[in-house]
């Protein structure tokens, strides 16, 4: 769960569920103060404009290289470029996952339909971009992370490399999220008692890989998850989405792995029987030698990580000190303690905390080091959280190279 921000000030009828009559009274009731705000808050940032600004085909957003490693489709943050920024990623350093293409979408045009059997009546619900505005908003500020973050080291540190996106530990961004709560829509949508799957669907192209089509992107999350904390965004830290995450509303899912977290999301499906899609099945499970020969469940909580704000392979002058910086966070609960070590692991000593650690979202912190010998070494970092749970020294490795959360042993070497 992520920090909330205070109450709204306005909620929706709760008890009983309000009719579609309802519905329709809050959401004409509201539309002045949708119209009033929609215009000043409905387009992402300009396009960047710039010709031959680098980047990727698929991605609005340019990715300078001093912010960004390119890998197929994606771009990974450089944990490095993180150190001058604050305890939000700013949109020009986060890092995009896309299965495809980032579309580039007309909030005007843009419409949310909730459907399936496991609405009463079984009729769809829609609402436009101003009507969803024009519901009770929350903020959270929380991190969205890949599942397979972290996945290069499960070859480089464990000799057991896994298949997919060569993630090093930049598959993540924390940002202040605002938008309304899941729960009110599919409560205004109907939502029956005995609903158990809901599936948010992306609008980018359908997901074709080894000439199968796979259909759009979307994933299942067991009701309950769904009506708890999980937020249809439309703001991120402080502006609309920008396109490459989702504009005009992508769904997020606190603590859980990023794929949850649909972008650019047009329709959602709610049914009464267990939905199946290609990120439940095939992906997005653990499959290997320590699972079941079918994979594990659905992969569902993200895990703990720690960080260092450096290149791998960073070079650092001997013989003087130096202030060292880096992140941890744990989708479970809030950092205790961050340990660290400047000689491969053999001595540890405490990090010093630099922001009080918070649920669902990352710690920052720093050390200092007086490197002696020169030549190449490793320093390491690892994070406790409040519910015990420690970074292991290796992770059990799954074949897909999902949710590591080893101590990541970070080349440098002292000249
Ligand atoms: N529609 C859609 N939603 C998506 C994806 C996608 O390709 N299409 N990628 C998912 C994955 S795997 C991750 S890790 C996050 C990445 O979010 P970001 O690109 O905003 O960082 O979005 C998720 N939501
Ligand atoms: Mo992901």
């Amino acid at each position: 769960m992520c920090s909330a921000a205070p109450p709204p000030s306005r909620r929706l009828p709760r008890s009983p569920v309000p009719t579609r009559r309802d519905v329709l009274k809050l959401l004409a009731a509201s539309s002045v103060l949708a119209t009033a705000t929609t215009p000043a808050l409905a387009s992402p940032a300009p396009a960047p404009g710039v010709l031959g600004a680098p980047g990727l085909p698929g991605v609005h957003k340019p990715l300078p290289p001093e912010l960004f490693t390119l890998r197929g489709t994606n771009a990974e943050t450089s944990f490095a470029a993180l150190r001058s920024t604050g305890a939000l990623t700013p949109v020009s350093h986060f890092f995009v996952r896309n299965h495809t293409s980032t579309p580039l979408l007309d909030e005007r045009d843009w419409r949310l339909t909730v459907w399936g059997d496991g609405l009463r009546g079984q009729r769809p619900f829609t609402l436009t971009y101003g009507q969803l505005r024009s519901l009770p908003a929350v903020t959270r500020t929380c991190v969205v992370e890949c599942a397979g973050n972290g996945r290069s080291f499960f070859g480089s540190q464990q000799g057991q490399p896994a298949t997919g996106t060569a993630w090093t530990l930049g598959g993540i961004g924390a940002a202040r999220w605002r938008g309304a709560r899941l729960s009110d829509v599919l409560r205004l949508a109907g939502i029956s008692g005995d609903a158990v799957d809901v599936m948010p669907r992306g609008l980018d192209a359908p997901y074709v890989a080894d000439g199968v089509d796979h259909g759009r992107v979307r994933r299942p999350l067991p009701a309950a998850k769904a009506l708890d904390d999980v937020i249809l965004a439309y703001e991120m830290n402080g502006a609309p989405l920008p396109y490459d995450h989702g504009f005009p509303v992508r769904v997020v899912v606190p603590a859980w792995v990023g794929i949850a977290s649909i972008k650019w999301v047009g329709d959602i499906e709610v049914s009464t029987r267990p939905l199946q899609s290609l990120w439940n099945t095939q992906s997005y499970r653990l499959f290997g030698a320590a699972y079941p020969p079918g994979g594990s469940a659905p992969i569902t909580r993200q895990t703990i990580k720690s960080a260092w704000e450096l290149p791998l392979g960073a070079e650092l002058a001997g013989g003087r000190a130096h202030r060292l910086t880096g992140r941890s966070w744990s989708a479970a609960a809030p950092v205790r303690h961050v340990d660290v070590s400047t000689d491969g692991g053999a001595h540890w000593h405490r990090a010093r905390l630099t922001d009080r650690p918070r649920h669902g979202t990352w710690t920052r912190w720093s050390t200092t080091w007086r490197p002696k010998a020169e030549g190449p070494g490793h320093l390491l970092a690892r994070a406790t959280d409040t519910a015990g749970n420690v970074q292991p020294p290796t992770t059990v490795p799954n074949t897909q190279g999902y949710l590591f959360d080893a101590v990541v042993r970070h080349p440098v070497r002292v000249v």
